[in-house]
């Protein structure tokens, strides 16, 4: 699909054939000018408390004692074990019954569909983040792109499915508009091309966002409500916000991105149906960069959990769609 062609350092560079059109009239403007985009309603109201829901009664089928209205049981020693990002994505949460039916919700396939042009989409297998207030995680911003330097244009978009209020004091996706269209730039003039990685994720330090901000850009929270998708372009620089201490909202999001299935190569979809069987998460990718996230987890001293679980709770109603959207069932 990609054609690549040789820059002057010897870089190989892989430009992608997609370019999202301009004047839609909708939210996929901002997602051109800025580099993301807030989808409102992507979910009915009423299913993203469902989903919510279920993510507390996944997270209290590890700790029957958590009371999610009472904040004095919230302790992290019982909670499942997160990654250093804050999300869950072991214990095959990945694919709890309710993680899938967020991912199959109408609205947010819809609007991945207007972005790609097509229905026939992949989906990543990706984590979910459920952050009581209390526990917030105690980090500087870590402003990072999901796209490596050497891959140009739109090659990701991923997507946020928000289950709560994201407000001006709570935690949310912090994004930096406008920086998708000067990354490329950064990476030709202020980096050396040889020591371009591959991995789709590049971590940019205070010194690198001096870049940006002498280009006038500046972080902005994204606010969003309960049934909202946020989408933007991986190559948007962009970290998870925290809240600050006047937030009593339990941040409740399902990160889910989707790729035209016709853009994965054989490699992609067979490596994402092994994961599936696994019950195993990949990367934010739906069609490219597909590496196995184990199911199980360790403890911070590397032993297996005890509570691990190589299978979800409630395994998800298993349709041709879904097959379809995991890279089981070819289009
Ligand atoms: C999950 O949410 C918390 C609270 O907003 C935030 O601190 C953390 O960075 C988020 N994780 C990711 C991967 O964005
Ligand atoms: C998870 O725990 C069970 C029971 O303790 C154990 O039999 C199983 O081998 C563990 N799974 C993994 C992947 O370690
Ligand atoms: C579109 C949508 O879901 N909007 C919701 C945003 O969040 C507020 C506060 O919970 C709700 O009132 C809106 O309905």
């Amino acid at each position: 699909m990609s054609a690549t062609q040789v820059v002057p350092a010897a870089a190989v560079i892989v430009q992608s054939p997609f370019e999202l059109p301009k004047g839609s009239g909708d939210w996929r403007d901002q997602l051109v000018s800025q580099g993301y985009a807030v989808v409102k309603g992507a979910i009915p109201l009423e299913r993203a408390q469902q989903y919510q829901q279920s993510a507390f009664d996944w997270l209290k089928s590890f700790d029957p004692t958590l009371d999610f209205s009472d904040s004095s049981t919230w302790e992290r020693a019982n909670l499942p074990v997160q990654t250093n990002r804050n999300t869950y994505e072991h214990y095959g949460v990945v694919h709890e019954k309710f993680m899938w039916d967020a991912r199959m919700e109408p609205g947010v396939r819809d609007a991945f569909a207007k972005i790609w042009g097509t229905d026939e989409l992949l989906v990543s297998f990706d984590s979910l983040n459920v952050t009581l207030p209390n526990l917030k995680p105690q980090r500087a911003p870590w402003p990072h792109v999901d796209q490596a330097p050497r891959k140009r244009g739109l090659h990701c978009v991923q997507g946020i499915i928000n289950l709560s209020e994201a407000g001006p004091e709570d935690g949310s996706l912090v994004v930096i508009p406008g920086s998708h269209a000067l990354v490329e730039e950064f990476f030709d003039t202020q980096t050396d091309p040889s020591a371009w990685e591959w991995r789709d994720n590049r971590y940019f330090s205070e010194q690198d966002m001096e870049f940006f901000r002498a280009r006038g850009l500046r972080p902005k929270k994204v606010l969003a409500g309960p049934g909202d998708l946020i989408v933007w372009d991986s190559r948007t620089i962009h970290w998870g916000g925290e809240p600050t201490d006047k937030s009593n909202t339990i941040r409740t999001v399902i990160y889910a991105a989707y790729a035209p299935a016709r853009l994965a190569s054989k490699e992609a979809i067979a490596e994402k149906s092994r994961v599936f069987s696994k019950y195993g998460a990949t990367t934010h990718w739906p069609h490219d960069n597909i590496r196995l996230r184990e199911a199980f987890a360790c403890l911070p001293d590397g032993s297996i959990d005890p509570r691990n679980r190589t299978e979800p709770l409630e395994k998800p109603s298993i349709s041709d769609s879904l097959l379809k959207l995991a890279g089981v069932k070819a289009y």
